[in-house]
This record gives C-alpha cells, structure tokens and sequence, in this order.
C-alpha cells in the first residue's frame, strides 16, 4: 500500500482565518481524499503557528497571556477545520510542549551537530508583521510593502544557520526535479531567490523574543520561526517523540500560499539536508485570492470570514466556488455574485438537474433492475467516461483542482445532452432495451462522477450516491 502525507501551513495564531486559510486547507484536503480514495494510507496535517512577537503582541492588545490568546485563535481554527468538513488526522500547535518541542530540540541539535550554527551578530531592519529581517531594497518608500509599517532596526546576537552551504544542493534538486513544484514556473522564482540567499538568523535573544522555545544549552536565545514553524511537519508524525515518524515521512506534499515558497523551497530543504532527514517530494504552490479585485485587509474592511459564507450558502457551493473559480495555481477573486452564478449555474442547474431528471426517470418509468452489464452499455458513454477520469486525475496530480472540476462537469454537461438527444421516455414502451441502455448509462456516469467528486463535494457526492444505492 503506498502512503500519502499532505500538509497545510500552519497558520500565524494572531487573528481569526479567512477565505485564504480556508482556501489553503480546502485544497489540501482535495490530495488528501484523493489519495484515500485510491487506496493511499493517507495523513492530512494542518495546524498553528503559534509563537514569535507578533502573535505576543497581538495577545497584548487584546489584553491577554500569550497562551490564552492562542488557546482561543486555535480553537476558532479547529472549529473551522470542521465546518470546512476536512478530513485532518491531526491539528498541530507549536505550543505544545509534549508533541512540537521535543521534534524542535532534536532538528536543533542536529543542525549543530551538523556544524551548521555559528553565533554571530545580526544587524538589520526587522518587520515584524513578516516576523523576517528585510533588505533595504524590498521596502518601498522605507516601509514593508505588505504592512505598511516601518522596520525596526535591529542590532543583536543570534545564532545563525550556514544556508549558504546548501545552495548548490539546493539548486540541483530543483534542477533535476528531486522536489517537484507545482506549478513548474514557480521553480524559477525559487532559483532566482536561491541567488541571493544568505545563512540566516535563527534564533533570537530571549530578552526581545519571549514567546517562543529556547534554545537548548543558551537559555538567553529563544529559537527564531524557522525550526519552530517549520518542524511542525515533522514532529506532529512523532518526530523527537517515541513513535515511527518514518511511516509517513518524507512528506509526499506541502500545500503552500506563494508567500511562503522560500521558506519551504529553500530554508526547509537546507534545514533537511543539514539534519540528514529526506526532503519532501513536492510543494503545490497556490496564488492569492482578492475580493472584488482588491486584496483583502482589515483596513479595508473587506476579509471574508468563511464560517459566515459557509452560514449562508453551504459548505459545499463555498467549497466548489473556490475550487473550481480559483485557479489553482493562480491568484483568484472573489465576490458574492461569482459564487452565485457558479451556484445557480453549475450546481443547482447542471448537476441537480442531471440528478434529478435521472432519479425521476428510474423512480416514475423503470421496471426492471438496472444491469450495468457490457451489452446495457452504450459504448460513447463508456468512453466519454474513460477519458474524463483520465483527464480528471491528471489534473489532480498536477495540483490543477478547478481543472479537474472541469472536466467532471463536462461530463455531467454531455449527459443532460444525451437525455436531451436520446428522449429515453419516448423508448419505454416501443423499445424497452434501448431505454435501459441509456438509463444505465446515464447512471453510470453520475455514479462515477460523484465518486471523483469525492474529494471536492463530500457532502453532495454522498448524497448522490445515497440516492443511487451507491457507497461511495
Ligand atoms: O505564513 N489567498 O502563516 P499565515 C490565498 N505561519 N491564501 C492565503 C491568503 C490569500 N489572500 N492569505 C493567506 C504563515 N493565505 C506561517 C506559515 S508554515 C511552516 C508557517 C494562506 O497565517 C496561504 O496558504 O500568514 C498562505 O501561505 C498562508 O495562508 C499564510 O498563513
């Protein structure tokens, strides 16, 4: 049996989620059924970031201990995981003292053992919304594009992790498709970046940075986000803990935003190679959703909390909205009225419809048991079926989720044709055989399509196989 291990990021514990997480975490959740559905013995992470002073100073002004504003973040996210109806087999939190710092310490320790630390003196400009140092030149007009907020400059002690060591490494596994990244142009960016990598800072001292794990052997240095954040994916499998990490490590693939790339396409792999481990086999990388073409702030007052949509639509229309208009590996944009139309239109009239022109067709006028024998078969749909799944897993395989909604609509689109074209009502007394063929096909693809749809539309896709006597 092959194993599949998807993750998520985990997600800053500073403010609630919105449609972004939620799109990041639906998106997984697609491999992750996926796979269970090809047999796969399968593990879907997702989780918390939950250290660093940006989430200690957002607890401050909420008027809260860090823990206890974390505690309350944390448990908003889970409460989503399951609205969202993903199908994590676990929730990780850096927090967590008995299952995340002993897999932190044990990463530590063997960069160090590695030779790869070195103590040194950082001197820079920190943003602190970015929880990263930045160079002059990402700034515009001297503040952090993305914050809108002036760095702090920085002079302090840190220890620092030898990342320029693994550059070349780094480059050939790109190069040679060791890690795939999906999609493939973003393995440029990431050569492009891997040029002006530095080693990097990786701890802070502890007196600027409380909230966080200390390192071992220096209690005046607390470790920087990168072995925090990162060794999630390692220690939740039971990495540092007793237990068999090794069953479902190296990781088959991290979902990411494309915020995140260097850290997981550079930083990760070095600490990887560093520590001796396997590297992950592959990063799906996804762009940026916007709202009404404007990207989504507090300022502006336009973050969309997904709990709300879901009160109002449903979790499955939410679901198929940003899976099928939000190209995978693109920036999308949202609004009330895409997901409308792409309600009315694809959900309630192709596939409803579909559904239920079929179910009233076997309930008012069928007699005879369905067979799905050969000869009951017309061959077109056979092999209009054939080659949608085709088609379907391919697109899954290459992270191109709204392709794969494609072509699963495309079918259910010839079918409500092929009940227009075929008139099977007029058949039913004068050719009896002609009208079970292409009721069993015509079955056969519902069955089939709501079974690839599994992944996307759990809901909707029991529900149809409930109308049509299938397990899914
Ligand atoms: O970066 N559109 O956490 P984070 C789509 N803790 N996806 C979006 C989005 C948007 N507008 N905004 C956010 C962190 N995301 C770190 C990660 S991993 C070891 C540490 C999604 O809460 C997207 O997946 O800022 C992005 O990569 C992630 O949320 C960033 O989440």
């Amino acid at each position: 049996m092959n194993k599949f291990y998807v993750t998520t990021p985990i997600y800053y514990a500073n403010a609630n989620a919105h449609i972004g997480h939620a799109f990041t975490s639906i998106a997984a959740d697609v491999l992750a059924r996926y796979h269970r559905l090809l047999g796969d013995e399968t593990f879907f992470l997702t989780g918390m970031d939950e250290h660093g002073a940006k989430i200690a100073r957002a607890a401050e002004a909420a008027g809260k201990e860090p823990q206890e504003f974390t505690d309350d973040i944390a448990k908003g996210f889970v409460h989503l995981a399951k609205v969202l109806n993903l199908s994590n087999d676990d929730f990780i939190r850096t927090t967590d003292r008995q299952i995340h710092w002993p897999g932190v310490f044990k990463i530590w320790n063997a960069i160090k053992a590695g030779d790869d630390l070195y103590e040194g003196e950082y001197e820079g400009l920190y943003c602190v919304g970015h929880e990263a140092f930045m160079k002059k030149s990402d700034l515009k007009d001297g503040v952090c594009p993305d914050h809108q907020t002036k760095p702090e400059k920085i002079k302090e002690k840190n220890y620092f992790f030898k990342l320029s060591k693994y550059k070349k490494r780094i480059e050939q596994l790109y190069e040679s498709g060791v890690i795939s990244i999906k999609p493939k142009s973003r393995a440029n960016e990431v050569l492009a970046m891997l040029k002006d990598s530095e080693d990097i800072s990786f701890s802070r001292p502890r007196k600027d940075l409380k909230w966080g794990i200390p390192v071992p052997s220096d209690e005046n240095q607390t470790i920087y986000v990168w072995a925090d954040a990162l060794t999630n994916y390692l220690s939740a499998i039971g990495y540092g803990r007793n237990g068999d990490w090794t069953k479902f490590w190296p990781a088959d693939v991290h979902v990411i935003g494309k915020d995140i790339l260097r850290f997981h396409a550079i930083i990760w792999p070095a600490m990887l190679l560093s520590a001796g481990l396997d590297l992950p086999k592959s990063i799906c990388v996804h762009g940026f959703i916007t709202v009404d073409g404007q990207k989504m702030s507090k300022t502006i007052g336009n973050v969309i909390d997904p709990i709300e949509l879901i009160k109002k639509y449903g979790i499955d229309p939410v679901r198929y909205f940003l899976l099928r208009e939000i190209p995978s590996t693109e920036d999308g944009d949202f609004s009330y009225k895409k997901l409308e139309d792409r309600y009315n239109g694809d959900l309630a009239n192709n596939l409803g419809n579909l559904v239920s022109r079929v179910a009233k067709l076997i309930e008012t006028k069928l007699e005879s048991e369905l067979n799905f024998d050969e000869k009951f078969f017309d061959k077109k749909v056979r092999q209009k079926i054939t080659k949608t799944e085709q088609k379907y897993r391919e697109a899954v395989e290459n992270f191109k989720l709204h392709e794969a909604l494609t072509h699963i609509w495309e079918l259910f689109t010839f079918a409500n044709a092929y009940i227009d074209e075929k008139k099977p009502w007029v058949d039913i007394t004068d050719h009896p055989e002609r009208f079970l063929q292409t009721i069993t096909s015509l079955v056969a693809i519902i069955i089939n399509g709501s079974h690839w749809l599994e992944p996307f539309l759990p809901e909707t896709a029991g529900k149809i196989c409930a109308i049509f006597n299938q397990n899914n």
